[in-house]
């Protein structure tokens, strides 16, 4: 397929995935809108439909709530649309902070809005408008880091703190594994659910366990008993993650700020004071000298989790390390762990293929997403790392070229058994094929 073929076939499935308010991740699986997939949808529809992109951030942010949290979820009004959980369950209204006109979760996800921005006015062929909106958008990009300043960094570190894991966007990731299993569910205990996401075959084999929903569940509960109250749910949340994707996305979104902030004529010395102390704790508390690559932290049990996933490698993005840290994490890229030299791999697997758990199918688990790939191909490309760069975006294009517009793949090219994996006509797939066309074209 050549690549105006393969742009034609984005367009298709963004088209389809937008229901007149907002694009949907995909058709039947994800049928609301959820909070960073708007965002890499925005930078893909920035190019050719930047009326839509626009449309795409104000839905989202039309659901924020009043103490600046962007929620995870927005639940649009489709009554064949089949999720768990659903809005009857989250009980968002339950919280005071919630927006009254529609209905959300009551959990938010990584800040990509700031830098989503940014790129959006990069990309814009009339800058006037573009302009316009980084004016209207700024003040609610603002509202929301400040709300993860105030309600989720307790010690004033810079470093934003994650209190589920869909929070982290990266549901089952190694990285929550110790904490989930430190907690002891009573299955009597739980509220009844019943899951809808297992409907296709294979999805029990490549979603997350029946062990990790009951914990999801658990904290949602806990979540609603206290009305969403953050400093109650801080006392009480056995979950409380300093995530180094969170911080490192957090860090780049920061950093657009003060380029927006400073592009409108705003004071910018806020965000420049988020900036700076979060560079400087991810560094200090985060990083991994020995291992090349930045760690997460648990508050609840205080301490380090020294799990190798791709994540760690996520705040090249958001410029955290110094040139020679960087350095560091391109060998880490480039070691057996992740596969970055002649290895037959597909980059990037999102968790160390030392690990004897590393399950190539289970969603983030081990398999590529083309979300991460796309966010370490702007971090290597911030060091000059063209060469591992370019072949990240190659090989996310290959995959999107042969497989089509799948929600993860296996980067071991099996011969036998599917490559493509989870549902297909994944708009965020669609949308970073789009802006990875664009650098292919350009050269
Ligand atoms: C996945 O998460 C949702 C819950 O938020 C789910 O599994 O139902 C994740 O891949 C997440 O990162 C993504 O935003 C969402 C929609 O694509 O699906």
């Amino acid at each position: 397929m050549n690549q105006a073929q393969l742009q034609q076939m984005a367009q298709v499935v963004l088209d389809q995935n937008w229901n007149g308010q907002f694009t949907k991740p995909a058709p039947s699986l994800y049928p609301h809108q959820w909070n960073w997939d708007a965002g890499f949808i925005a930078i893909g529809n920035a190019y050719d439909n930047f009326g839509r992109a626009m449309a795409e951030m104000r839905h989202l942010f039309s659901a924020q709530w009043k103490n600046g949290l962007v929620p995870q979820i927005v639940f649009g009004d489709d009554p064949q649309a089949r999720y768990f959980p659903g809005p009857g369950f989250w009980q968002a209204h339950r919280s005071a902070q919630a927006p009254e006109h529609i209905q959300t979760s009551g959990i938010t996800m990584p800040p990509v809005h700031g830098f989503v921005l940014w790129k959006m006015y990069e990309v814009a062929a009339d800058k006037a408008q573009a302009k316009a909106f980084l004016k209207e958008m700024y003040p609610k990009v603002l509202a929301l880091h400040r709300y993860l300043y105030d309600y989720r960094d307790p010690e004033e570190e810079g470093l934003v703190y994650i209190r589920h894991p869909w929070e982290g966007g990266t549901d089952n990731s190694p990285i929550w594994d110790r904490t989930l299993s430190r907690m002891q569910i009573d299955r009597d205990q739980l509220p009844a659910y019943e899951r809808k996401d297992l409907q296709k075959p294979k999805a029990a084999e490549h979603r997350p366990t029946q062990e990790d929903y009951d914990r999801y569940v658990y904290l949602v509960d806990l979540f609603r008993q206290h009305d969403y109250d953050d400093q109650k749910i801080y006392e009480e949340c056995p979950f409380l993650i300093q995530d180094p994707l969170f911080n490192g996305i957090l860090s780049w979104s920061n950093e657009a700020l003060i380029q927006i902030g400073s592009l409108i004529g705003e004071d910018i010395t806020e965000p420049m004071q988020w900036h700076e102390l979060t560079v400087w704790s991810m560094n200090e508390k985060l990083w991994d000298e020995d291992r090349g690559i930045y760690n997460a932290f648990d508050l609840r049990a205080g301490e380090i989790i020294p799990v190798h996933t791709s994540s760690g490698l996520i705040p090249l993005c958001g410029e955290v390390p110094t040139q020679e840290q960087a350095e560091a994490m391109l060998r880490t890229l480039e070691s057996p762990a992740f596969g970055g030299k002649d290895s037959g791999i597909l980059l990037c697997p999102t968790y160390s293929m030392e690990a004897k758990d590393i399950n190539y199918k289970k969603y983030w688990r081990g398999p590529v997403w083309i979300n991460l790939n796309w966010l370490l191909y702007h971090g290597l490309m911030r060091y000059d790392m063209t060469e591992m760069a370019d072949r990240i975006r190659k090989h996310s294009l290959e995959l999107l070229s042969r497989h089509g517009f799948y929600e993860y793949f296996d980067p071991r090219r099996p011969a036998e058994g599917e490559i493509g994996c989870g549902t297909d006509q994944f708009s965020w797939s669609a949308a970073l094929c789009l802006d990875f066309l664009q650098g292919e074209m350009s050269g």
